[in-house]
């Protein structure tokens, strides 16, 4: 098994077959982030065919199955850290957002970076943040996740909630998702802004130290 076939399976949406596949290709001694690469470049490239009509909404669906399948085989291999000690972190995807795997790789390094992190999931109100942060006030980090063009103004309205919250020095505000750029993260007013699972996880330890 090698990672080009684990990157067919993903793109061709085979949920069944990839837990082996990934198994077979860790065994082999691939390390499990140049897996866990191709799985993402796997979904670009079932992003670009869904841009271009040659693929619609249930294909991408099983693609993302069985990617998040692969990744349940990767997260031992790729979380390492003490769960807990750097303190509580909130993630969710915003408001009208569904899609989660870049979410779940931000938890899992966020993870491994030592924080407790409480998975608010998909499409999540501003006021189910704001809530949250007031029933964990020990919280220091607030991330959120957008992934649509469309939902940018969630995450905006989200971070502008968070700011005018009265406890809003006490806590970091960082932000992400395919469409988000530092410069978008400034205008709204967040902390920080990192383009991928690995940088979050190092900006996170950043914003606490
Ligand atoms: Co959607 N989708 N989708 N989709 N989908 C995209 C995002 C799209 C780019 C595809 C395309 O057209 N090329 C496009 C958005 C275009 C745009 O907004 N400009 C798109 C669209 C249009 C849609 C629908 C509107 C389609 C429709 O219904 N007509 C619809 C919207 C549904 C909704 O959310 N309301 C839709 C639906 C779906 C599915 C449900 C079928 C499925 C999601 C399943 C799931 O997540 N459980 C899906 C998928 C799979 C995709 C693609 C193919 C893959 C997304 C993904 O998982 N990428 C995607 C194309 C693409 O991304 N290339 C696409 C892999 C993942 C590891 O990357 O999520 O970017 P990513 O996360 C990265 C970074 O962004 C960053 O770190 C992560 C790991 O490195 N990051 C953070 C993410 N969050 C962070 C937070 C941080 C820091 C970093 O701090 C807090």
């Amino acid at each position: 098994m090698s990672i080009q076939n684990v990157n067919d399976l993903v793109t061709r949406g085979k949920a069944k077959l990839i837990t082996a596949a990934v198994q077979e290709t860790l065994d082999e001694g691939v390390a499990a982030t140049d897996i866990l690469s191709a799985m993402i470049d796997a979904m670009d490239v079932v992003g670009e065919k869904f841009k271009n009509n040659e693929i619609f909404v249930p294909e991408m669906l099983i693609s993302a199955k069985a990617m998040k399948k692969g990744v349940e085989v990767l997260k031992p291999h790729l979380a390492t850290g003490a769960v807990g000690s750097m303190g509580k972190m909130i993630m969710g995807t915003v408001a009208g957002d569904l899609h989660d795997i870049g979410k779940n790789l931000v938890i899992m390094m966020i993870e491994s970076a030592g924080f407790e992190v409480i998975d608010l999931g998909v499409d999540v109100p501003v006021e189910k943040f704001i809530q949250t942060y007031e029933e964990n006030p020990d919280t220091k980090i607030i991330g959120c996740s957008a992934l649509l063009t469309t939902t940018m103004p969630a995450l905006a309205d989200t971070v502008a909630a968070i700011n005018a919250a009265p406890w809003r020095g006490k806590v970091k505000v960082m932000v992400g998702g395919a469409p988000i750029t530092q410069e978008f993260a400034d205008k709204i007013g967040a902390d920080a802004y990192t383009p991928d699972a690995a940088s979050a996880a190092k900006a996170a330890k950043e914003l606490v130290a």
